[in-house]
C-alpha cells in the first residue's frame, strides 16, 4: 500500500489559454503510483484567492508528503523548476474571477520572497543525469502561478514544495514528452 501522497495541481483555463496543457499532465497522472507513494490529482481555477482555498481544502484532507504545482508558461519553451516566488501581485490580465491587482502582496507582511522547499539545483542535475530536459528558473512571473505558489510556501512551511511550469504543447513538447517528464521528476522526488 501506498504510504505516501503527491498532491499535483494543475491549472485550469484563463484569458490566453482555453485548453491549459497544465491540467491534463496532472489529471493523466492521477492515481499513478511509485515505490510507496500515489498521486492525488487536482485542477485549480485560474483565480488567485479561491485557488489558495482549494489547495489549503486538500492539503489539510489529504496531508501529502510533497506538494507539486504545475502550470503553463505561454512563453517558455522549456520545462521550468521555478525556484522561488515573490510576495507581489501584478496581473496583466485578470484572472478568472475578474480580479487584476496590479500592486500589493500576496500575503501582507510575509518576507519579499520564499525559496522553494525542494533542492532544485540537486534534482535539475538529477534529471538532465536520467535525461530530462529541465531548466532553473527564478522567476515564476507576477500571476496566479507565483500567487499561488507564493501562498503554498508560506502556508506549508513542514512540506516540500515545488512549482513547475510547463510550456506549451508543440511539435518539440507533445502532451506525452510533458507527462513523462513531470512523472520523471516525481520519481525523482520520491525515490
Ligand atoms: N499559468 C499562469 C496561471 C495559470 C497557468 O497555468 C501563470 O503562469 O501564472
Amino acid at each position: 500500500m501506498p504510504d505516501r501522497t503527491v498532491l499535483l495541481t494543475g491549472f485550469g483555463a484563463f484569458p490566453g489559454v482555453d485548453d491549459n496543457p497544465s491540467a491534463r499532465v496532472a489529471l493523466d497522472l492521477h492515481d499513478s503510483v511509485g515505490d510507496g507513494w500515489r498521486v492525488h490529482a487536482a485542477v485549480l481555477p485560474v483565480a488567485w484567492k479561491r485557488a489558495h482555498d482549494e489547495v489549503a481544502d486538500l492539503v489539510a484532507r489529504l496531508k501529502p508528503n510533497l506538494l507539486v504545482h504545475l502550470g503553463v508558461a505561454t512563453d517558455s519553451a522549456v520545462v521550468r523548476l521555478e525556484t522561488r516566488a515573490v510576495n507581489v501581485l501584478h496581473f496583466r490580465v485578470a484572472d478568472v474571477d475578474g480580479a487584476q491587482p496590479t500592486a500589493g502582496e500576496v500575503i501582507p507582511l510575509a518576507p519579499l520572497l520564499l525559496e522553494s522547499t525542494v533542492d532544485l539545483s540537486r534534482l535539475a542535475a538529477h534529471a538532465r543525469l536520467s535525461g530530462l530536459e529541465v531548466a532553473l528558473s527564478d522567476d515564476a512571473g507576477r500571476y496566479v502561478c507565483n500567487a499561488t505558489y507564493f501562498a503554498s510556501l508560506h502556508a506549508f512551511p513542514d512540506i516540500p514544495v515545488l512549482f513547475i511550469h510547463i510550456p506549451p504543447v508543440s511539435e518539440t513538447w507533445p502532451m506525452a514528452r510533458l507527462m513523462l517528464t513531470v512523472s520523471g521528476i516525481l520519481h525523482l522526488l520520491l525515490a
